[in-house]
């Protein structure tokens, strides 16, 4: 049997001027394409109220977050920013419900973009609203150039599950505004940007699976190696994971 991993969704209000009243439920095909390369079953979860997230944690083996909107700072007590962007309240409360199931389940999350400042949040850490504000600013994080192209280097920690697949350093895409101010408890950073952003981390325990990092797999893996190589490795890991719980 493949594992069955939630993709969290997002609504697309402005589709196309002539749809322009017909919302629509989607996720960016690149997480479905390397989840069904690495030999997973991909669903997507839409955008939903708090107390259904048991029921869809419960119907999957693992779940992976998508990057999209600003997380709101209400969630972490601050009012927003000149500089912040969109923002959703409603999948921001959906995702931290299904994020704390997940974590009651000892479920797999891997995290990816907002799916990482979102997890982040969920557990009581804090963000830049805008990397801007950030004091030791002085890489380009929202990179000018396509995004399968590789546009700033990370250090990784050896010691960590990136690590056994990129090995010390990395070279990501970078499509990001906001950044981990401070890192929640639980997590512990394992990747690092030049100018000193955390990039990546994961749960601190042995217990649980969580894997966020802040670039974008999803956009490389028709001519990276290594991107498509993480979602194999995530799928692995949640076949391991499985075999291991049942
Ligand atoms: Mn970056």
């Amino acid at each position: 049997m493949k594992p069955v991993i939630g993709i969290l969704g997002n609504v697309l209000t402005n589709f196309s001027p002539r749809y322009e009243s017909l919302p629509i439920s989607y996720t960016p095909h690149g997480f479905v394409e390397a989840l069904q390369a690495a030999g997973a079953l991909p669903v997507i979860f839409p955008i939903s109220s708090e107390e259904n997230a048991r029921q869809y944690v419960k119907s999957v083996d693992a779940i992976l977050l998508a990057g999209g909107q600003d997380v709101s700072p209400l969630s972490y007590g601050e009012e927003p920013h000149l500089k912040l962007q969109d923002t959703s309240l409603e999948r921001d409360q959906f995702e931290m419900a299904v994020i704390k199931e997940a974590w009651a389940e000892n479920k797999p999350v891997l995290a990816i973009c907002r799916g990482l400042q979102i997890f982040n949040v969920a557990f009581g850490g804090t963000l830049y609203q805008d990397v801007s504000l950030y004091p030791s600013l002085g890489v380009q994080h929202v990179q000018e150039s396509t995004p399968e192209t590789a546009a700033h280097s990370v250090k990784i920690k050896e010691d960590s599950w990136l690590g056994q697949l990129y090995g010390t350093s990395a070279h990501v895409n970078s499509y990001h505004h906001q950044a981990i101010k401070e890192l929640a408890e639980g997590l512990r950073p394992v990747g690092w940007s030049s100018d000193g952003l955390i990039e990546a981390f994961e749960s601190s325990d042995d217990q649980h699976i969580t894997i966020g990092v802040q670039w974008h797999p999803e956009l490389m893996i028709h001519n990276n190696k290594a991107a498509q190589g993480l979602f194999d490795a995530y799928v692995k890991t949640v076949i391991d994971w499985k075999k291991k719980t049942l």
